[in-house]
């Protein structure tokens, strides 16, 4: 029984770190559903490159609505992306979505 709870927890810690290794780029997200985002910049996070976005509701380009208006955290692996954000900005980007692992993240800021 404790071998088995060592065991958990040793798997769900590698599964976490690779996780957060995996680069967000598209070689390595075989499925993918993309949404336009379009929002303003509350705050960012650099140590996590995340941006805090007030976005306004997110669809895919058929009209299935991802998520309903709200203020929300969004991972920005793109670091010359990230940089060129402001507090306060209007944004309008990409929202990708790794349908195997629900990963999500930000691109095309602009
Ligand atoms: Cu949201």
């Amino acid at each position: 029984m404790k071998t088995l709870r060592v065991l958990i927890v040793t798997l769900a810690a590698l599964l976490a770190g690779a996780c957060v290794k995996s680069p967000p780029a598209a070689a390595t997200h075989k499925n993918v559903q993309r949404y336009d985002l379009k929002g303003v910049v509350v705050r960012l996070r650099a140590e996590d490159k995340v941006a805090v976005i007030k976005h306004e509701r997110i669809q895919d380009a058929a009209g299935k609505v991802w998520m309903e208006p709200m203020t929300m955290d969004f991972p920005v692996p793109n670091a010359a992306e990230f940089q060129r954000l402001k507090p306060g900005q209007t944004v309008e980007g990409r929202l990708n979505q790794d349908l195997d692992t629900l990963d999500y993240w930000v691109d095309q800021l602009h």
